[in-house]
């Protein structure tokens, strides 16, 4: 019998998972739907260049998904999950000192990390963990009560756990076992139909929706997955006019001219759907929670630590900017305001405020990247501010001249050529963003105490794995490229 390879185990997961998502939240269908139209209109558009930052057999299949689990031993059980599937841990992300939008979580992301297993199907996870112990969301009591209602839950079934191990420690499973393991994974993460007990899940929505959605029930869930789209403006205006409510801004880099980078992701609001709740008499009833939602990305190439640098940095001065330039009677449209009452908070751009606000803001950072930002990938690449892999040029110049020193000359002496490597990963002030389309209230947070430290080095622990940085990942990469190069044009180093 022929063995389910990971790479084919993960691209059945994801194809099974977005089945199942599609089944539960009708209006990602219409997502992906919309996001294939748009794709299809920029390959005829743009043609071969379409597919500069991936095949449009990847971009087609490309989802990401978001899960969020209660403690570090769940975590460690998704990380076996995903293991199964090649699917490693990837950057730390801290969402809970964001300004805008805390929430008690820390996260990482599950991917694969090759180049081949990338290009196979580069199914990704952001999965963050609750953080009971962090004093500025949870009192001692609560703490308490959270970590006792964690504790005894059971969010994967044994014969799960066990299956996911052998995939891991074989390289995948024979064809019955991967049907097993795939039904199992997937049912892992569906809606539970189980009563929720409304008291519990309410207390803990007073301190944070997110706190409510992982720790009220017994149970895990998708919380979205997300279509890669070519052109995300025109996704969002073709989603505006199917009259689906979408936030009020794409974040991210500006739409520009020059090349596209990281990431830029926007989403619909959470939708109200059915639940069962159990009132505090015992009686069973059935209400309604906004937590999921739908979400769209576009991706773009990889920033090396001086190029996030100056990206982060033109975004901050273009919040600065925009803030300045408010226009009378325009600025205090209330983005964090939502109370209790159950209507989102506008999400549209971490700094709140509505679509006015985030279309000034745009404008304003479109302006900035024009002047500051490498304009090119040309000079991305010379700049040493993008990610490329690097290869010598089948019909270089050969006039017996020795090749020029210098990644610059060598491009531009048509010695060598670069090809983008794409953003596999997530941008904590958009995530933060992200997550703020999911909160029907504002929640608590006391910063007059100090969190619970977390990083990278914590997570792993957590996780018992490596979290891999992403830059070292990119970098090894780009690197291992420019040593071939070299070997090939006979220069030492480049
Ligand atoms: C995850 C939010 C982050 C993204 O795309 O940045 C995220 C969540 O809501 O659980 O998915
Ligand atoms: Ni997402």
């Amino acid at each position: 019998m022929s063995t389910i390879t990971q790479g084919r185990l993960r691209a059945a997961f994801a194809r099974r998972l977005s089945e199942m998502y599609g089944r539960e939240v009708p209006a990602y269908r219409t997502l992906v739907e919309v996001s294939q139209e748009v794709n299809l209109d920029v390959l005829r558009r743009a043609g071969a260049g379409a597919e500069r930052l991936g095949s449009i057999g990847r971009v087609t299949a490309e989802r990401h998904g978001a899960i969020r689990v209660g403690t570090p031993g769940e975590l460690r059980q998704v990380a076996r999950i995903f293991g199964a599937m090649g699917m490693r841990p990837v950057g730390f992300y801290d969402l809970r000192d964001t300004a805008s939008s805390a929430v008690p979580v820390v996260s990482t992301a599950f991917r694969p990390v090759t180049e081949d297993e990338l290009a196979a199907n580069p199914f990704r996870v952001f999965t963050s963990m609750l953080t009971p112990g962090d004093p500025r969301f949870f009192d001692a009591g609560l703490r308490a009560r959270l970590e006792a209602f964690l504790a005894a839950r059971r969010l994967f079934p044994p014969e799960l756990l066990e299956l996911a191990g052998e995939a891991e420690a074989a390289g995948g499973l024979p064809e019955e076992r991967a049907e097993r393991f795939l039904r199992l994974a997937v049912e892992a993460f569906a809606l539970s139909t189980e009563p929720i007990d409304r008291a519990w899940y309410e207390e803990l929505e007073r301190v944070s929706a997110v706190a409510a959605d992982i720790g009220g029930v017994a149970s895990t869930h998708i919380n979205h997955l997300t279509p890669r789209v070519l052109d995300i403006d025109d996704l969002y205006r073709r989603m505006t006019e199917r009259g689906i409510t979408m936030i009020d801004a794409i974040q991210g880099p500006p739409r520009w001219p020059g090349p596209d980078v990281l990431l830029r992701q926007t989403s619909f609001r959470a939708l109200a759907e059915p639940r069962v709740l159990r009132e505090p008499d015992g009686a069973v009833t059935t209400g309604s929670l906004r937590v999921r939602f739908g979400e769209v990305e576009a991706r773009g190439i990889a920033l090396t630590r001086d190029g996030r640098r100056l990206h982060d940095d033109l975004l901050a001065r273009a919040d600065h900017l925009a803030r300045e330039t408010v226009p009378a009677g325009a600025g205090a449209s209330g983005g964090a305001s939502g109370g209790s009452g159950g209507s989102p908070v506008p999400g549209g751009s971490p700094v709140g405020a509505g679509r006015g606000e985030a279309a000034r803001r745009d404008a304003v950072a479109r302006d900035l990247w024009e002047r500051e930002f490498p304009a090119s990938e040309r000079d991305l690449a010379a700049r040493r501010m993008g990610f490329f892999t690097y290869h010598a040029v089948e019909d270089r110049p050969r006039d017996g001249r020795p090749p020029v020193a210098g990644l610059a000359e060598l491009l531009d002496a048509g010695w060598l050529r670069a090809e983008p490597i794409v953003y596999e990963d997530f941008l904590p002030r958009s995530a933060a963003g992200i997550f703020q389309s999911n909160l029907s209230g504002e929640g608590i947070k006391d910063d007059s105490l100090t969190g619970a430290g977390y990083d990278l080095g914590l997570l792993s622990e957590a996780i018992g794995r490596e979290v891999l940085d992403p830059f070292a990942l990119y970098e090894a990469q780009q690197e291992r490229s420019l040593q071939e190069a070299a070997r090939t044009l006979g220069l030492p180093a480049i």
